[in-house]
């Protein structure tokens, strides 16, 4: 009798351990691993067996097992979304995601629930073994594993902890370590909270806030300068307006006739312009565009700055007498708007409250009757004024109600998610396209610059129908290049302006180019970004999607290696697609990491307060905080 009861327990060993390797390799095939795969598989199993090694009764073992299976069901959802491990400084930006739900669902895909599977089963094993008091249950290892391989047990367990501890405190070095360390679930989960921890700075000052700003002066004058001064200025950030659809038509129909026809009269256009983002997104979005500032990566940048001191557009325009206003038609208080706006230069906010929630499209208040309203704040304000509206409609999973879809889909695209894309950036444009109707009926046209931009992607590559989707409508594969390409157009009435601006760009950039076409002689804050009508070439650091040291410069794209090694790296040609040698990168990885983690020292050391508030210097501010410092005579 005991002897069928313990075949039975090694045929449900043997059964738990295929279901775990089974699970573990599923895993890694979401995460896309793809070096040092072997290495990284055989240690997370190493590590699962010490969990189940080191406890008598198993019931611990599976309740441990569980909580790891729930957080690599996180990481691989987070993953299949933002293409980067979920972090602990993302816990914070959790409390966000409340109305974004439909969203969330949308992105988590049921083939996840996979990774849950063998940890509830083997959970609930234990439990009924618990209940039932099985008298072998815990006897089975005191009694049956001779001493020897007790030993053997023992002493795996303390290579595997010697190992765990020396790479993720970085006390091996070498490309194996690191890939391990970035990609590996236990090695990467602990040096994470390791360095959540210790909250290290590294900051390298390179290139001088004084260069950028005396690039921006050296252009000063030139041709196009000051052709929006003391005019008001609409900026308006569309929601999820990607640039593919831009110029494009779509079963034999432009996606977007408005703008195509706006770009073509008195506007500036601008095809390789990307988004910016750090944890947060659109929000992160108006930050960076207002401010020329890289975004914070640990959370949304309004959040964890939202009592700091900011110098970008609505300050710099107040201060040149201009009135500032904020317009969406959503909650106030959704990514800290409310509290974040005054600090960034806003005199007001119409959020929800102000506007009649007369008519539902998506999240809230349509973008059409948003338009129409705003009008009337728009009427009621102090000329020249700063109007900045955040369209809400076109938000994922973009539906539209039936009678604003004005396009034809082919039958395939009916009721997928590609489909219901096209007809939302159709139905914005229809919406701008109203808007300055309406501006030309209130007399508000004519002495205003009007810029419009989009936020962030809408399509997400990393979705294998939208991929599909995409990549048949462009006739080429669709990749983050292509994903994070967002428009920019600045129209002037009556400049005569008929550029199209083929330079690299960003949401960093806005600030120093709109300056210079609203005609600010000296752009007094700190900022990063190019003023693109003259800008010789662009560059675009990114640590989003594609990882921090990726960028986009003069037409080459260099997508870092998540694993953390360069020579793992890829890089392209932007246009052709096609491989450029990634040893021309070095230098520009080498600045898009700089760059960034100035940014963030600039944000967590309230660098800007330090300067314009307490009125110290730059040389002050970086040598106080022992941090390296290049003359920038
Ligand atoms: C909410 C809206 C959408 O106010 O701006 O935010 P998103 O989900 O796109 O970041
Ligand atoms: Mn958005």
């Amino acid at each position: 009798m005991k002897i069928i009861t313990l075949e039975k327990k090694d045929l449900l060993k043997a059964f738990a351990a295929i279901c775990i390797f089974t699970k573990v390799t599923l895993y890694y095939h979401y995460m896309e691993v793809s070096h040092n795969y072997i290495y990284i598989l055989i240690m997370t199993l190493a590590y699962i067996a010490m969990v189940f090694f080191s406890f008598e009764n198993k019931i611990y073992s599976a309740i441990l097992y569980f909580i790891f299976s729930v957080i690599m069901f996180l990481d691989v959802g987070y993953f299949s979304y933002f293409n980067r491990n979920l972090s602990v400084d993302m816990i914070e930006a959790f409390g966000f995601l409340d109305d974004v739900t439909d969203s969330i669902l949308e992105v988590v895909k049921p083939k996840f629930f996979l990774i849950l599977v063998d940890s509830v089963l083997i959970l609930l094993y234990f439990i009924r073994q618990e209940k039932r008091k099985f008298p072998t249950h815990d006897s089975f290892i005191r009694i049956y594993p001779s001493p020897k391989i007790k030993y053997i047990k023992s002493l795996m367990l303390i290579l595997v902890l010697t190992f765990l501890i020396l790479s993720v405190s970085g006390q091996i070095e070498g490309d194996v370590t690191t890939s391990i360390v970035n990609q590996e679930f236990f090695s990467y989960h602990i040096s994470d909270i390791a360095n959540y921890l210790k909250n290290e700075q590294n900051v390298c000052y390179k290139e001088s806030f004084k260069q950028i700003n005396t690039e921006y002066q050296r252009h000063v004058g030139k041709e196009w300068f000051g052709i929006g001064k003391d005019k008001n200025l609409i900026v308006i950030q569309v929601e999820s307006l990607q640039d593919f659809v831009i110029n494009k038509t779509y079963n034999g129909q432009q996606i977007t006739p408005f703008l195509n026809a706006l770009i073509q009269k008195d506007s500036f256009y601008f095809p390789n312009y990307f988004q910016q983002l750090g944890g947060g997104n659109t929000s992160d979005a108006e930050f960076v565009t207002h401010n020329s500032l890289y975004a914070s990566f640990k959370s949304y940048t309004y959040s964890l700055y939202k009592n700091s001191y900011f110098r970008g557009l609505p300050w710099i325009l107040k201060e040149k007498g201009y009135q500032t206003a904020a317009f969406h038609g959503y909650k106030k208080d959704f990514w800290c708007r409310a509290q974040a706006y005054p600090n960034q230069g806003f005199d007001e906010y119409y959020c929800e409250n102000s506007f009649e929630l007369d008519e539902v499209v998506g999240l809230g208040l349509s973008d059409g009757s948003f338009f129409n309203q705003s009008i009337d704040h728009l009427k009621n304000m102090q000329q020249p004024y700063y109007g900045f509206l955040i369209t809400l409609s076109t938000h994922h999973p973009y539906i539209m109600p039936e009678e604003k879809k004005m396009i034809k889909l082919k039958d395939g695209d009916e009721e997928s998610i590609f489909g219901n894309y096209i007809h939302a950036a159709n139905y914005i444009d229809q919406c701008l396209e109203a808007f300055v109707k309406e501006l030309k009926a209130n007399g508000l046209y004519e002495n205003t610059v009007i810029a419009i931009y989009g936020d962030h992607f809408g399509l997400n590559c990393k979705d294998e129908k939208v991929n599909k989707d995409v990549s048949d409508f462009l006739g080429f594969s669709y990749y983050y290049d292509e994903m994070m390409n967002i428009p920019l157009i600045i129209h002037v009435p009556n400049s005569k302006a008929q550029e199209t601006i083929q330079t690299v760009g960003g949401h960093i950039d806005f600030l120093p180019t709109i300056a210079y076409l609203m005609g600010i002689k000296n752009l007094d804050t700190l900022f990063f970004g190019r003023n693109l009508i003259h800008a010789n070439s662009g560059f675009v650091a990114s640590q989003t999607y594609m990882l921090k040291g990726s960028f986009i410069q003069d037409g080459i794209v260099f997508e870092m290696s998540r694993d953390g090694i360069f020579s793992n790296s890829k890089a392209w040609d932007l246009e052709t697609k096609k491989p450029v040698d990634i040893n021309l990168c070095e230098e520009g990885y080498q600045k898009s990491v700089d760059d960034i983690n100035l940014g963030n020292f600039l944000l967590e050391n309230e660098i800007l307060s330090k300067i314009y508030q307490n009125g110290q210097t730059l040389q002050e501010v970086f040598k106080m905080d022992n941090h390296s410092f290049e003359s920038d005579s």
